[in-house]
């Protein structure tokens, strides 16, 4: 027994991690260890011998218990302390320079024209980006016919041969989305629709996806002076005037009548453009009094009914008040470009506190 005792305590001193221990208690008091066979031996031995053997085993097997536990403990101890002085952390040293990045012109310019709308009495609205062809033109009136239709300038998705079902189209403008929300929610409606437009057009001026934002009031008494007003009132915040005049052009659309082409008062001095003077107008967008059978694709009565709607171009209106000259680089997320132009994400528009910092 001293030879045991002997062979393991020291054997269990000096174990290097948990896995040894492990094998140091098999081999010792495992089921087949040699303790626990010594053990049983005792049932061979005499009364006499075993009544002084079975004690002083016992206590052996106890203290070897014993030794691995304690040994198991100051294993995990030292454990902890290897780990304690590893992960540390200096609170003293000053932060790391952030990399954050910036907000996107199309974003910035989305969320200012969405302030200055909400501030008018506008919600926005959001729909799919891809569209069944009704929403996308027989609701707006755009018959089969019509060349916006053709694949000339409209993405068609994918069918499979002898699918005969009616396309879908990546929506051509953001029109679907009012014609959505006129069966949802019914009139009155004030709402402005930004998003995601694609188009098959791509050169110096226009790229295949462009961002549009589309307004659309409807009531009982909506006429073109109110139309003009929105413009108007929309013009001078976003450019942060006093006062804009707004200049309509006799125009044709299919889901407006009368349509009207919308105009800024400007004036171009050494190739810099300033708005709200001078002798030129600058092309903005496109508007007029939703044509009847786009108020009843809705499911609104236009007998009762009549509403104005319109349509700017994002990018362009980005490019106008930030002064950016190419349309193209909006969409190579070049980070140089996106530093340049991007905004503080914590400068959020705000018409009380300013639409941009
Ligand atoms: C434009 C020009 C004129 C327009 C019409 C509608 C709808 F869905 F209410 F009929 N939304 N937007 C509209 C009218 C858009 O963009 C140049």
């Amino acid at each position: 027994m001293d030879d045991l005792r002997s062979k393991y305590l020291p054997l269990i001193a000096e174990a290097a991690d948990e896995a040894a221990l492990e094998d140091l208690r098999v081999q010792a008091v495992g089921k087949k260890g040699e303790i626990s066979l010594k053990m049983r031996e005792l049932g061979k031995m005499t009364p006499e011998e075993r009544q002084v053997a079975g004690p002083a085993l016992n206590a052996l097997k106890d203290e070897v218990h014993s030794a691995l536990a304690a040994k198991k403990a100051a294993l995990a101890d030292a454990a902890l302390d290897a780990r304690l002085r590893e992960e540390w952390l200096d609170v003293t040293l000053p932060a790391r320079p952030s990399r954050q990045g910036t907000v996107h012109p199309i974003s910035q310019v989305t969320d200012e024209v969405s302030a200055i709308f909400a501030n008018l009495g506008f919600s926005v609205a959001e729909g799919p980006q891809i569209e069944s062809d009704w929403y996308n033109f027989d609701a707006l009136n755009i018959p089969g016919h019509h060349p916006a239709r053709g694949e000339m300038d409209t993405f068609y998705m994918h069918r499979d041969e002898g699918d005969n079902r009616p396309p879908h189209v990546l929506r051509t403008h953001t029109s679907p989305v009012q014609i959505r929300s006129m069966q949802e929610h019914g009139a009155p409606i004030r709402i402005i629709c930004p998003g995601r437009v694609y188009r098959s057009d791509y050169d110096q001026t226009h790229t295949p996806m462009f961002h549009q934002i589309e307004g659309l009031a409807v009531d009982k008494d909506i006429s073109m002076a109110n139309l003009k007003w929105c413009l108007e009132e929309f013009a001078a915040a976003f450019f942060e005037l006093d006062h804009i005049e707004v200049r309509f052009r006799a125009s044709h659309f299919p889901f407006t009548e009368p349509s009207a082409e919308i105009d800024f008062r400007c004036s171009w001095v050494d190739g810099q453009l300033k708005l709200g003077e001078g002798d030129d107008w600058l092309e903005a967008g496109g508007s007029g009094m939703v044509h009847p059978k786009v108020l009843a694709a809705g499911g609104i009565d236009p007998e009762v009914y009549q509403g104005f709607a319109f349509g700017l171009g994002i990018d362009r209106l980005a490019m106008l008040k930030y002064g950016i000259p190419d349309l193209r680089p909006f969409f190579d997320s070049d980070l140089r470009w996106l530093k340049h132009y991007g905004f503080v994400p914590l400068d959020r528009p705000d018409l009380t506190r300013g639409l941009s910092a």
